[in-house]
């Protein structure tokens, strides 16, 4: 059955609640079980009207959920996006403040820098490659707006993919010759080895991620512009973090960034 505007426009307005006031509330399939992935959709695109009502810009998207370990870590096997607003940027060495939020994790990701657009159907990952500018090292902050940072697809589809910060680097690097299929990455917290990757984790190829999301996003007539941050998802599961901490990731060829968590 689909949802009136009004119950869509009430549950944006309870995520939007949860993220102002840094509180957990229970997912939204526990009280609407079916709830469905398109459902899920239509409350994010409402969240994120809410957010540019405020005044807030769309500066990029996300996808999520597009490695094995981040789906088996999450329980939803299946790739989601979502949008980046310009509020959730941090450029390093700018700290991720603990009391903004509500229980972070970091993730360590490759986001990439659209040179031209890029609207689908039928977008491939050679055209990815084409039409990217950069790529720069980031870490993102992903908080869950749900209890214990537990939810279906269709309730982390609706909190706009525990969208919260993005840490980007200073290093924006062309891609020329860096295959970022083999690109290695290692993950330290505090100067420990927390993780390691390769690029090929994020569904064959990080490319190829970023060819999906232009292709979903076809599907409500939007598409990947030029100068459009995006974030192919990360290939590892995230960090527990706590005031403190400083977690770094190093990307090969393309440097690191460090998140100062305070
Ligand atoms: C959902 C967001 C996942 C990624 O890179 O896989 C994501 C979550 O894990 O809370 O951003
Ligand atoms: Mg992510």
């Amino acid at each position: 059955m689909e949802r009136s505007a009004d119950q869509v426009q009430s549950l944006a307005r309870r995520l939007l609640d949860a993220y102002d006031r840094r509180e957990e509330v229970v997912a939204l399939t526990d009280e609407h079980p079916d709830l469905s992935e398109a459902d899920g959709y239509r409350i994010q695109r409402a969240l994120i009207e809410l957010f540019r009502e405020r005044g807030a810009r769309v500066v990029g998207k996300k996808t999520g959920l597009t490695s094995k370990a981040k789906q088996v870590a999450m329980g939803v096997p299946e790739a989601i996006y979502g949008y980046l607003l310009d509020t959730y940027l941090l450029r390093e060495p700018e700290p991720v403040r603990m009391a903004e939020l509500i229980h972070p994790r970091l993730e360590p990701e490759l986001a990439f820098i659209m040179g031209e657009r890029l609207r689908g159907p039928g977008v491939t990952t050679p055209q990815v490659l084409a039409a990217t500018r950069a790529v720069v090292p980031a870490l993102e902050v992903i908080d869950s707006r749900y209890l214990n940072f537990k939810f279906k697809l269709a309730d982390v589809v609706a909190d706009n993919c525990s969208a919260s910060r993005v840490v980007l680097g200073a290093n924006e690097v062309p891609l020329d010759g860096i295959d970022l299929r083999l690109q290695g990455m290692v993950l330290e917290k505090n100067g420990v080895l927390a993780d390691t990757g390769a690029g090929a984790a994020v569904l064959g190829h990080p490319a190829s991620a970023v060819a999906w999301l232009a292709n979903k996003l076809a599907e409500v007539g939007d598409c990947l512009e030029p100068g459009d941050i995006v974030m192919p998802g990360a290939p590892c599961e995230a960090l527990f973090v706590q005031a403190g901490d400083e977690v770094r990731v190093t990307f090969d060829r393309v440097g690191s960034v460090t998140a100062r968590i305070e």
